[in-house]
């Protein structure tokens, strides 16, 4: 067997949704801190995400996060994620993921009944406690980035929609937030293509027009998530279908778009701290959320979330990379 490349993954999913965590092969990325790993990643090594997470090693809906050492005094590991459209600062899934594969193969300090990992992600800290029986992680509630409401109530102009009413939030990412029936749409997945038209260009009108940016965390000024919101949801139980740039949903409920969507909720005085919140995918998968503390951003009232999901280790692999595969960063279909 050749190869040119070898990284090692355990593969895991949350609530339907694939974290690869690359637990090998990519070495320390440059960097004093993690979001700075993450820049120097998007400009020197994309050929790794795009390896990992293009077909035929991934899928269109592909996602993964590379463990890295910590940057800061105060965290165990550090994490770099990756995905088909990018890398993100904060991924909620994917965090569940790395908690979950870190605790299952020893790669931490494994407590009954909870173990705490400190996590060093490009976005900031966040804590994942890890519900813990007979050596298997049961379930994980981390604790988010502060998270905090950019426009409520807005309108955008978007070509073929009209003019679509919406609200943007900051969870670890930017989310949209657009009800289902403003864009005359069902919350069914057999129209799931004109659902991701409609949440492709809604997201091409904000950016091309009214694009965010996170005041303190370079590099975080896009919004590539449209959180369709189903009818009847409100702010004890809601569904949603997620639509993420380039063009496809997201199968879990979305750990970082239920922080905004919390985020929002809070911000109408619908949502008040310490109060179960239940997110429902398009699969029909769920994360129960918290809102656990208030705080600022830049000067911005924000909310701390708590997300709490499960995951499930898939599978143990190396990654090789034959000289003479035509397709060395793969390809999407
Ligand atoms: O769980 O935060 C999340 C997420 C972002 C994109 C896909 N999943």
């Amino acid at each position: 067997m050749r190869s040119n490349r070898v990284l090692t993954a355990v593969d895991s999913h949350t609530e339907g949704m694939p974290t690869r965590v690359i637990t090998g092969g990519v070495g320390v990325i440059p960097g004093a801190t993690m979001n700075e790993k993450r820049l120097y990643f998007i400009e020197h090594l994309d050929d790794i995400r795009l390896f990992l997470m293009n077909e035929p090693r991934g899928h269109a809906a592909m996602s993964g996060a590379i463990l890295q050492p910590s940057t800061r005094d105060d965290a165990d590991w550090g994490v770099v994620y990756i995905e088909v459209s990018g890398c993100l600062p904060m991924c909620g899934h994917g965090t569940i993921g790395v908690a979950t594969v870190l605790v299952e193969t020893g790669m931490v300090e494994v407590v009954e009944p909870v173990t705490t990992i400190r996590l060093d992600t490009p976005a900031g800290l966040v804590i994942a406690r890890v519900a813990v029986s007979d050596g298997h992680a049961d379930s994980v509630t981390i604790e988010n980035v502060p998270s905090y409401v950019v426009r409520l109530d807005d309108t955008i102009e978007v070509p073929g929609l009209g003019t679509v009413p919406y609200s943007l939030a900051f969870g670890g990412n930017f989310y949209a937030m657009v009800d289902l029936d403003a864009v005359g749409l069902p919350f069914d997945r057999s129209h799931q293509q004109e659902i991701l038209s409609a949440g492709l260009a809604i997201m091409q009108a904000i950016n091309e027009t009214a694009p965010p940016r996170h005041p303190t965390i370079d590099g975080v000024d896009h919004c590539h998530h449209v959180e369709f919101i189903a009818p009847g949801s409100d702010a004890a139980l809601s569904r949603h279908a997620m639509a993420i740039y380039p063009g496809w949903f997201d199968r879990s409920p979305c750990g970082t778009g239920t922080s905004a969507r919390m985020a929002e909720l809070w911000a109408r005085g619908e949502l008040p701290l310490d109060t179960d919140f239940v997110n429902e995918s398009f699969i029909g998968s769920r994360f129960v959320g918290r809102l656990v503390a208030e705080t600022t951003v830049d000067g911005v009232p924000a909310v701390i979330p708590t997300i709490t999901g499960r995951a499930w280790v898939t599978g143990m692999g190396q990654y090789l990379l034959d000289p003479s595969d035509p397709f060395p960063t793969g390809f999407q279909f």
